[in-house]
Parts: structure tokens; sequence; C-alpha cells
């Protein structure tokens, strides 16, 4: 069967699931969105990324045509039309259909798009040998422009520092901020391990509230791993014990080389091993349960 998706209360085949060419999340990246995952049928802190996505909208002052628990039903009605139980879910809430103008009051009604798919997992290779990373020039977006805390569809700078790492040869970035401090990679958030304690830059500094960085913080405290978010330079982080990043696509993964510096003995460190295995086990646990039928 082809894929089913969800739009505007309604699902429809994958080659028959269209938007209006007059959809300003088309027109004008004007909307938000958010990626989730689904472990065993059981999707991964569902609660903490609806209130992300509603809380993203209401600060663009996009009203989403849902309740959260309507919304949480939709997500999962997609999941179980589409038979799936290990997923990844894109939810999109667009401004809808307007004029060629960028006046937002011409949309009368947001369009709700769910997407289920099968997750494309990282090559294992990956988990057990650590990534290779480099700084980009494209720096973060300043949170008094545009704040990275929001979740929107506009993601050009985010795309421009994929760019720029696909160009040297890596898979994935870290952003600095206007500053210069570390604020975050492309699409996932990163952390170090420096002198025994995990530290992440504040979001304040130009990054996403991670929902998969928000659960480490939670798992570290849980086993006692001294935790701090601080101010990091590229200085801190070529000089930390260990360095990972975090994200809902890649989960937890080690960074061993950052723009040609070895990180601490150039394999994935122990807590970053630790940590690992603590948030696959969380996967298991945490997140709202649904059933397929036979
Ligand atoms: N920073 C940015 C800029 C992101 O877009 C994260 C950090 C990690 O946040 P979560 O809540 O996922 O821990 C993201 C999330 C994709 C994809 O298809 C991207 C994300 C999530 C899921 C899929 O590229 N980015």
């Amino acid at each position: 069967m082809e894929l089913q998706a969800y739009i505007d209360g309604k699902w429809y085949p994958k080659s028959e699931a269209k938007v209006s060419i007059f959809d300003h999340g088309l027109l004008y990246g004007d909307g938000v969105f958010e990626g989730i995952r689904s472990y065993n049928s059981l999707v991964f802190k569902l609660q903490e990324h609806l209130e992300r996505l509603y809380e993203s909208a209401h600060t663009i002052m996009l009203e989403i045509p849902l309740t959260r628990e309507e919304m949480a039903k939709a997500v999962i009605r997609t999941l179980q039309i589409n038979r799936l139980s290990n997923a990844y879910v894109r939810l999109v809430v667009t401004r809808g259909v307007g004029d060629l103008g960028l006046d937002p009051k011409k949309c009368k009604r947001a369009t709700v798009i769910i997407i289920t798919d099968k997750i494309i997992l990282y090559p294992d290779e990956l988990y057990r040998n650590g990534l290779e990373i480099i700084t980009v020039p494209t720096v973060r977006n300043l949170p008094e422009a545009l704040n990275p805390s929001l979740k929107s569809l506009n993601y050009l700078n985010n795309i421009m520092a994929k760019i720029e790492a696909g160009i040297a040869g890596y898979q994935e970035a870290i952003m600095l901020n206007f500053q210069g401090y570390v604020a975050e990679c492309t699409g996932d958030n990163i952390f170090a391990m420096r002198q025994g304690t995990l530290v992440t830059p504040p979001t304040y500094l130009g990054a996403l509230k991670g929902i998969t960085r928000g659960a480490i913080i939670e798992l570290a405290r849980k086993l006692k791993v001294p935790f701090e978010e601080r101010i990091l330079t590229r200085h801190d982080l070529f000089n930390a014990e260990e360095v990972f990043l975090t994200g809902t696509a890649a989960e937890v993964i080690p960074v061993v080389k950052i723009d040609g510096r070895k990180i601490g003995e150039g394999a994935p460190g122990k807590s970053t091993l630790k940590l690992m295995r603590a948030f696959h086990a969380l996967t298991k646990t945490d997140g709202v349960r649904y059933k397929l039928g036979d």
C-alpha cells in the first residue's frame, strides 16, 4: 500500500498528497514544524514535541486549528493507517493559502500536514567510530532576528551551513553565533565533556531547545554526571575529553574530530557511551503508546 499522509483532517496516498502553490508555507516559509520518532509503537516524547510546536506557532501568531489532544490523535492515527511501529513523523503547520503578498491576514486557515515514513538511520559505523565535523562560515541566526528556538519552516540558515559542510566533504557542521560562541549544528545540539562536567551552550546563545538535548540533561542528572549550561568556544571543544551531538534523527552520536583536531582519544568516550545506552533505554519507556492491531 502506498504511504498515506494527513492533510487537514483527511488521509491521501503519497502521490495525491498535495498543497496549493498559494500556501504561504511554500511562498514564504511561513509556518512551523516538528520531527518526531516512534520506537516500537511508542511516540517518543510526543507531549514535549507538541508543546514546542504550539509554542513556536504562538510566537509567530499562527493558530493551529486542532487542540493538542486532537493533534496527538491525528499523529497516532497516521502511524496506525501506515502500520508503522518504528517511524519518523514530520508534522508541518503552515500559514495556509493566501495571495501573493506576504500579509498573513490573507490566509484564512492554517494547513496541517502529518507525514510518517520509515526512519532512515545513520550508518552504524558512525556510532561505533564517531563523526568528524567542521565549523562553517555561516553563523547561526541572531535570536533577536529569528530566534533559533522557534522551529520555523525558514531553514535556510541551517541549509547554508549544511551546504558548506558538504563542499568540504563533511556531513554535519558546527554553527557559531554572531559572537563566535558555539551555538549548535545544522540539525543537532552539541555537548562536550570538560574536566568531568557535561556542558552544552544555553539556548539563548542561538540554539534550538532540542527534545533529545532535554532528554540527555535529564539522564545526566539521573546518572549523576555533573552538568552545566555554559558558553563554549571552539577552543573549549578542541580540548574537550568528549563531544557528542543530539537530535531526533541522529539520537546521540559521538564526535571524534573537529576542524582537524582530535577530540580526547579520537574514539567515542565512556560518558558518551553511557548516555547513549541510557538514551536507548529511555526511548523504550518515555512517550505515548499506540496499537497497530493485527
Ligand atoms: N538543532 C536544530 C537546528 C534542529 O533542527 C535539533 C537541534 C535537535 O532537536 P531535537 O528536538 O530533534 O532533539 C534540530 C532537530 C531532519 C531532522 O530530517 C532534523 C531535526 C529533527 C528531526 C529530523 O533533518 N532537527
